[in-house]
């Protein structure tokens, strides 16, 4: 009995993203850009979207044959390389357009509604779709500039990143008064390494101003 209780905890914590006991999950998701968050000079609805993912595990992984994808589990983007322990991997949408016309499909980006919609976390294991975590966000969250994200980076609860465009209503999640952080920690802190995420400086341009 007590052995079936613990395999029952066992997969609880498997299941529950966020709580140190797992891989990559989703960490940041922005739907509605309004401005050129992949630093090609140019504003666009959809090559400027992104979505984060952070490795919440304790040992880095590998992050070949791990996917994202749409609210129907269509792939937008495969990743490759690996992700070390705490570290996180931006997806601009341009990014997402570029694997997709690689990948012979139609180049539709990240597919981020915004009118509220479901991001998906994939793994393909020995020819099998896992899902890994997925996030549904509201309208409120898909406005120009706001971001949603993990508070702090792999924890369970979830925050806006309003600094752009102020929130001031009380359905979560609530603001925070952040910026949001493509390729970077949520909640402030040093920004990541350059090898960890060139883009982050494309980022910090944004803010510095002229
Ligand atoms: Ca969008
Ligand atoms: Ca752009
Ligand atoms: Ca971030």
């Amino acid at each position: 009995m007590r052995k079936l209780a613990f395999l029952f905890v066992a997969i609880l914590a498997m299941a529950s993203p966020g709580t140190g006991n797992c891989g990559p999950v989703l960490n940041e998701v922005m739907a509605d850009p309004a401005r050129d968050w992949d630093g090609d000079g140019a504003y666009d609805f959809k090559n400027d979207e992104f979505v984060e993912i952070v490795n919440a595990g304790s040992a880095a992984v590998d992050l070949t044959g791990y996917y994202l994808g749409d609210e129907a589990g269509n792939f937008v983007y495969g990743f490759t390389g690996s992700l070390v322990a705490g570290g996180v991997r931006v997806v601009l949408g341009s990014d997402a357009v570029v694997w997709e016309s690689a990948n012979g499909q139609s180049t539709t980006g990240l597919r981020l509604g915004n009118d509220g919609d479901t991001v998906t976390l994939w793994q393909v294991v020995e020819g099998t779709n896992v899902l890994v975590d997925s996030y549904t966000y509201t309208t409120v969250e898909a406005e120009d500039d706001r971001s949603s994200g993990r508070s702090p980076d792999g924890s369970s609860s979830w925050a806006l990143f309003d600094a752009l465009n102020p929130y001031s209503g009380s359905t979560p999640p609530l603001g925070n008064g952040l910026a949001p952080t493509p390729g970077g920690p949520n909640l402030g802190g040093p920004p990541p390494t350059a090898t960890e995420m060139t883009t982050w400086g494309r980022v910090k341009d944004l803010y510095a101003g002229p």
